[in-house]
């Protein structure tokens, strides 16, 4: 008999079964992609590189495994990320609890017999007492619903689904549609090989080049003699790195001393720009210091004024959005052979059978690539919808905004683990940190479980309305819901409620909720011994 089942072989799944089999629980895990890497598998377009320094985005659970491997860049590509899921696969010998190309489609919670049972999309059915869902924020694929999508004629691509044997784009007309991390990631490799490439952008969005290099063999030494106090300063760091902001707010600081810590900032690269200052997601004056300083460097980059305007973002507070990190993104537009078009000014009509038709022009394209994101942080659980026992309905519940417990369980489906799930602090952190903390939660919950001889766990509706009241009130704080069109509100899929779903009070606070719920016996909880028939509440 299976006592867990998890779904996904991203960072979470990985660590999950390991964690799992290492305890002494049988697990099944079940992937739909051929291979281990979740959205590392996935996510292969050329450009893709994690944003978050590759020393700090990897497990921190085992010493050794730390140890033994060795980063190459501080900003890791894709292919080496991918290459280290599958040492870890390998190295913990994961696989073999593993079945791949298994996609999951549906989970109910049965009544008469305390399990779930879970539905790939061939008809099989997997029973396991808990279900843990290391589905990953960013894995359902947003397809738009452009008019006469399937009439384009050329060879169409989607970066988060890209295929395995890279396209040749060399000499070909490109248009990109989509202009988030991914379109700006992978923009300017296509402009170098594209006869033509042609960016439509929505919204223009805010992007940090990224000053990516080899680490030194003694920046390695010296990153190795400090992991140990590198990981203790990120475990309840606000963003789980060792990274914080500057000591004093914008809005305090000379501006002579503010313009050096924000140089200092944007040479560092990557995310961590969004939170050079403590009132800078805050505090709207102290924000539109940062934001100035990013819109100068645009326009000192960009030739052309009028482009430079264009590629400004005039609907977002810097970092509301997930700020992008990028190798020559502003470059490309003053290159001959690559143009911008502002879908704000000329919205698209039509995709044809030759290009993209647009208000004002038709635009000529051999190939589309589509860089147009994700149904974020819910799609894929709401795609699987899991049942509870008394037909609760996770789309259901989750109708007006998602309700959680912790970001990592829903009232009404018992021994459900939401991994990533919104209501955690997710993507907002470092995501390898924050699935460790997450699953060490969970698998102790199953382990505490089976100690006490109670069947089922489940968090009481107060319990998760408390929670996501916290949750929302800490959006409140910050500049977050002020972004119009971000996918941490919801707001790029037609139809989906607006909230803002990651827990924004930072990484450390969130751990520490996590501890207190565990170490006061599983307050919120209702734990219910099978054959004792009433639940104890806690
Ligand atoms: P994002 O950040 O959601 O970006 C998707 C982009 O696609 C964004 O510019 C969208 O414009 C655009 N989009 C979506 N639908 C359309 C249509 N129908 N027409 C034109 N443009 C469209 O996804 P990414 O994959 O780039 O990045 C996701 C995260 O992965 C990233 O934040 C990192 O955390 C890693 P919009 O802004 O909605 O107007």
């Amino acid at each position: 008999m299976t006592d867990i089942i998890v779904i996904g072989a991203g960072f979470a799944g990985l660590y999950a079964v390991h964690r799992a089999a290492s305890a002494g629980l049988s697990v099944l895990g079940v992937e739909a992609a051929p291979d281990v890497g979740g959205t590392w598998y996935w996510n292969r377009y050329p450009g893709a590189r994690c944003d978050v320094e590759s020393v700090d985005y990897s497990y921190s659970f085992d010493e050794s495994l730390q140890r033994d491997w060795t980063w190459s860049e501080r900003f890791a590509a894709q292919p080496e990320i991918l290459a280290y899921l599958r040492h870890v696969a390998d190295r913990f010998d994961l696989r073999r609890h593993y079945r791949f190309g298994v996609d999951i489609v549906g989970a109910t919670f049965d009544p008469e017999d305390g399990r779930w049972h879970v539905r790939s999309a061939t008809g099989e059915i997997y029973p396991a007492t808990f279900l843990m869902c290391a589905t990953g924020c960013l894995s359902a694929v947003n397809r738009p619903d452009i008019p006469g999508f399937d009439e384009f004629a050329g060879e169409v691509y989607f970066t988060a689904a890209w295929p395995r044997e890279d396209p040749s784009l060399r000499g070909k007309r490109v248009g990109l549609i989509g202009t988030g991390s991914s379109g700006i990631q992978v923009a300017p490799i296509i402009a170098a090989q594209a006869q033509r490439l042609t960016v439509f952008q929505r919204s223009a969005n805010y992007t940090i080049p990224m000053p990516n290099r080899p680490w030194s063999p003694e920046e390695l030494r010296q990153i190795q003699e400090e992991y140990p106090e590198r990981r203790r300063a990120s475990a309840y760091a606000a963003a789980g790195t060792p990274h914080g902001t500057y000591h004093k707010n914008a809005v305090d600081t000379e501006p002579r001393e503010r313009a050096d810590a924000l140089w200092e900032r944007w040479r560092q690269g990557g995310v961590l720009f969004a939170k050079t200052f403590p009132d800078q997601n805050a505090d709207l004056a102290a924000n539109d210091i940062a934001r100035a300083f990013v819109e100068e460097r645009i326009r000192e980059i960009v030739a052309d004024p009028g482009v430079a305007a264009d590629l400004t973002p005039d609907d977002h507070p810097i970092g509301t959005k997930r700020i992008c990190t990028d190798s020559g993104y502003y470059d490309i537009f003053n290159r001959d052979n690559v143009a911008l078009v502002n879908l704000r000014r000329e919205p698209i009509r039509a995709i044809t059978f030759d290009g993209v038709q647009t208000s004002e022009t038709h635009y000529g394209c051999d190939v589309l690539v589509f860089a147009t994101g994700f149904d974020a942080m819910t799609g894929a659980l709401t795609r699987i919808d899991p049942t509870g026992p008394r037909g609760d309905r996770l789309r259901d519940c989750w109708a007006n905004g998602p309700v959680t417990f912790l970001g990592l369980m829903v009232p009404g489906l018992p021994n459900l683990f939401t991994i990533s799930g919104p209501g955690a602090p997710s993507v907002l952190a470092n995501m390898v940190l924050h699935a460790e903390v997450q699953v060490d939660w969970a698998i102790d919950l199953a382990l505490t479980a089976r100690r006490l001889g109670v069947s089922e766990v489940e968090p009481r509706r107060d319990a998760a309305v408390a929670w996501t009241d916290l949750v929302a009130q800490a959006a409140e704080r910050t500049l977050f819901p002020k972004a119009a069109s971000s996918w941490y509100l919801g707001a790029n899929i037609e139809g989906k409620p607006r909230t803002f779903m990651p827990y924004a009070g930072g990484f450390g606070t969130y751990r520490r909720h996590c501890d207190d719920v565990a170490g006061r016996g599983y307050t919120g909880l209702v734990l219910t011994a099978r054959n004792a028939g009433e639940g104890v509440n806690r």
